[in-house]
């Protein structure tokens, strides 16, 4: 129930696939208010770190694999339960057990291909820790919400 940041990243299979626009109007359609974003490559070390947590997974290396063959775009969101508001628009994991309706449920067949990236919820300081890993403070833009009157009570 707090206004809030999230750390989301468009992935290289939905960047090559022409799914950047898709994901981003589903985030502004919503409400949500993009306070930074950038393209890159992402340098391998930092791919390291932001996937850090599954250091020990026997899919770790493919997926920093994956996350750096290609473009990605990182982002700021913020909103109201922004990382929950964003997670759920996202869905599960695995694309199979995605609603369709979530991003990954409508864009995504394969577990290892699934699009995109949001901080999880569950994980305290994942928003701080993912910002931190790939935005500057001077890249996080201050502006007001034109529509915020209509968004929030
Ligand atoms: O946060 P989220 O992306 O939904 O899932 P995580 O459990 O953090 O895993 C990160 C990433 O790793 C996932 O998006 C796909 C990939 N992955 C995988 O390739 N195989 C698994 N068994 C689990 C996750
Ligand atoms: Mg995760």
């Amino acid at each position: 129930s707090d206004h809030e940041r999230t750390f989301v990243m468009v992935k290289p299979d939905a960047f090559a696939r022409g799914l950047v626009g898709e994901v981003i109007s589903r985030l502004e359609e919503r409400g949500l208010k993009l306070v930074a974003i950038k393209v890159e490559n992402m340098p391998r070390e930092r791919a390291e770190e932001h996937y850090g947590e599954h250091e020990d997974k026997p899919f770790y290396d493919g997926l920093v694999d994956f996350i750096t063959s290609g473009p990605v775009v990182p982002m700021v969101w913020e909103g109201q339960d922004a990382t929950r508001q964003v997670r759920q628009m996202i869905g599960e994991t695995d694309p199979l057990e995605a609603e369709p309706g979530t991003i990954r449920g409508d864009y995504a067949l394969d577990l290892g291909r699934n699009v995109v990236h949001a901080a999880d919820h569950e994980d305290e300081g994942a928003n701080e820790r993912e910002i931190s890993i790939h935005f500057d403070d001077d890249e996080l833009i201050d502006y007001d919400q034109h529509d915020a009157g209509w968004l929030y009570e």
